[in-house]
């Protein structure tokens, strides 16, 4: 009855996509209906609308909406990774993606933003790795998380909160977000049998496993798509009636076609939701799990380490308290391997709690390493210090945001690290630093003068024959630089990254063309005419690389602060909304000429040299 008279509460806090649908859980409240036996799916043998005493409400405060328009907060996450190994170049990627999304944010003027990380700290897969690694699980998550820590602090990812999940105020959370699942109808207890597969912490469906042999060359069960060994598993758990959800979910995903991104990610998950959708096991035994947090009321029972991680979301933003200030203003960065677990389970189980599905999940692809996938087993791991260490920070961050392609895996190796930085960003962006301040160019060290005679502002550049010095060329690479800050914004809006930086290094090039073909080292300082034109191939030339300091901020840091030092652009003018292109092009006065140049701190970015060592992971526990 509880259950009942719960519905309509649950279903008015949804404020979402599924507002109109049939109430889920009224639906489900009956007993569940049992599978047809001998499916191959997991099984519920038996179920019931069990719900148990609800737990003690902490006070809930009324929700606010978060807020809209160009102040607006957002809530930038990454996974919180699995604290039972050191951190590789796969978990880097997806704190830098996120990384440069916060920092873009902020750079365009955005409102409040957060960009929340951690480490997931319960389950199996820790207690056992903790019991193979002879210590605690407390012990072995206290190193494996200052690990953690230390690599994205070290990577420059700027991360304001990092959230571990043995923390009693997560746990607190987990509690409360339980509660409110079993106050809303959504839990039941059954008898639940299946394969278990415990290092991707989930059962797996018969349709997902193959036959292989374990090392004593015993025949078992693996995952198809990591081939991890599963192992059938049978206990009384507690339920959560995922299957209610189903048309929600659909209609969610229908109404908000940019909820998952890119869109092959999105189409993924539109099919799966045309399959059948088990309810969900959201327990443990304790007896088997004692390393997670107690079903509130049943000490019998762990609580499912997906549902205790994936409420780190909610709990950074002080779930149950003041989350209403930032939900659902909340951009998801994940793997693809954890894309059912964001984009199916978290949005049902936040729906039966009353909360709207986050606005976002971004997706990406996997880093292989000789086409496999990273892996602890396989000994192919990357380890992130060794990388960062040998091609510099902004060198790694670079090369990784500029050819990690979300849609499809990336093959890592060393080489091509160093071709690519080496090529953008020492040789076509170092090197036009260079040449364009170099003092037998531009002997006063000024930030030179535009000369409208050598450039004048034309209607169509294909008739520029008489008019100045400049050529049909530089007008169109002029053009492409000055819509470049709106193509990149728009690509950071598309999860796009590496086509940003793509655009920009297509500039860089442009700008080296162009400095190249007027040959300003020739033009004789002593004639005013060609002292005229010289000042404005230099002019223009520093204008594109402020642009491009300004734009690769989020990507290299302290690259584009030198570079933007070296030119003079004080901090308060390098944000994005009020970046300026060539405006005494365009007839309006430009703060920079005249001014002096910054100081030359000498090379902007040093070749890199080939590593003699592969960076496979060294870190020991
Ligand atoms: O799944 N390439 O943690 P996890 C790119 N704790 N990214 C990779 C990668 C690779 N080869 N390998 C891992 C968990 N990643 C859960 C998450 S969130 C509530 C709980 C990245 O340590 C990618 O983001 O296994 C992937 O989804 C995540 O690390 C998995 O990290």
């Amino acid at each position: 009855m509880q259950a009942r008279q719960r519905l309509p509460l649950a279903q008015h806090l949804y404020n979402g996509a599924c507002a109109a649908a049939r109430s889920p859980l009224a639906a489900a409240a009956a007993p569940p209906p049992a599978l047809p036996g001998g499916s191959p799916l997991p099984r519920r043998l038996y179920g019931g609308a069990a719900m148990l005493r609800p737990l003690r409400r902490l006070s809930r405060p009324p929700r606010r909406a978060a807020a809209t328009g160009p102040g607006r907060r957002l809530l930038l996450s990454t996974p919180i990774f699995y604290a039972n190994g050191p951190p590789h170049i796969g978990h880097l990627y997806s704190a830098l993606l996120a990384d440069a999304l916060h920092r873009h944010r902020r750079l365009r003027g955005a409102g409040p933003g957060r960009l929340s990380t951690g480490t997931d700290e319960h389950g199996l897969k820790i207690q056992q790795a903790a019991a193979a690694a002879g210590t605690s699980p407390p012990e072995l998550c206290e190193r494996v998380s200052s690990l953690f820590h230390q690599a994205l602090t070290h990577a420059a990812v700027s991360f304001t909160d990092f959230t571990r999940t043995s923390e009693p105020r997560h746990q607190r959370a987990v509690r409360y977000f339980w509660g409110a699942l079993r106050d809303g109808g959504a839990l039941y207890k059954g008898s639940y049998e299946g394969w278990y597969c415990t290092p991707e912490e989930c059962f797996l469906p018969e349709s997902q496993l193959t036959e292989h042999r374990d090392a004593q060359g015993r025949p078992c069960k693996v995952s198809l798509e990591t081939g991890h060994q599963v192992h059938w598993t049978k206990e009384e758990n507690y339920m959560f009636r995922l299957s209610a959800f189903q048309d929600p979910l659909r209609k969610w995903l229908r109404d908000n076609p940019q909820a998952i991104s890119p869109h092959p990610f999105y189409q993924r998950v539109l099919h799966w939701l045309e399959e059948d959708l088990p309810d969900l096991s959201v327990s443990r035994e304790r007896s088997r799990l004692q390393w997670g947090i107690p079903v509130p009321s049943d000490s019998t029972q762990t609580i499912y380490v997906w549902v205790d991680a994936l409420v780190n979301y909610l709990s950074v933003v002080g779930y149950p308290e003041t989350h209403g200030e930032w939900w659902p203003a909340v951009h998801h960065v994940v793997g693809k391997d954890i894309l059912k677990f964001h984009a199916v389970y978290w949005p049902a189980l936040l729906m039966a709690a009353g909360l709207a599905p986050p606005e976002r999940i971004l997706v990406h692809s996997h880093w292989t390493v000789h086409g496999q996938k990273m892996s602890k087993s396989l000994g192919n791991v990357i380890d992130p210090f060794a990388c960062i260490g040998q091609y510099t920070v902004d060198g790694f961050r670079y090369f990784l945001l500029r050819q990690g392609v979300p849609e499809r895996d990336c093959d890592y190796y060393d080489e091509k690290v160093v071709k690519v930085v080496n090529s953008e960003l020492a040789d076509a962006l170092g090197g036009l630093l260079n040449r364009s301040t170099a003092l037998s160019i531009n002997p006063s060290n000024t930030y030179p003068c535009f000369s409208e005679s050598c450039f004048p502002k034309v209607l169509d550049y294909r008739e520029t024959k008489g008019m100045g010095r400049a050529s049909a060329e530089d007008y169109e690479f002029v053009a492409s630089v000055a819509s470049l800050p709106l193509q990149v914004a728009n690509y950071f809006e598309g999860f796009q990254i590496y086509k940003a930086l793509e655009c920009i290094v297509l500039c860089v090039r442009q700008t080296n063309s162009f400095f190249q073909r007027h040959r300003p080292w020739k033009l004789n300082r002593k004639d005013p005419a060609e002292q005229l034109w010289l000042d404005t191939i230099i002019h223009v030339t520093l204008e594109c690389l402020r642009v491009y300091g300004t734009l690769l901020q989020p990507v290299i840091p302290h690259t584009a602060d030198r570079l933007l030092s070296r030119l003079a652009v004080e901090p308060e003018e390098r944000g994005l909304s009020s970046l300026t292109f060539l405006a005494r092009y365009n007839g309006k006065s430009c703060p920079f000429e005249g001014r002096q140049l910054g100081p030359d701190t000498g090379i902007l970015f040093h070749r890199l040299e080939k590593s003699r060592q592969p960076q496979i992971e060294t870190k020991k526990l």
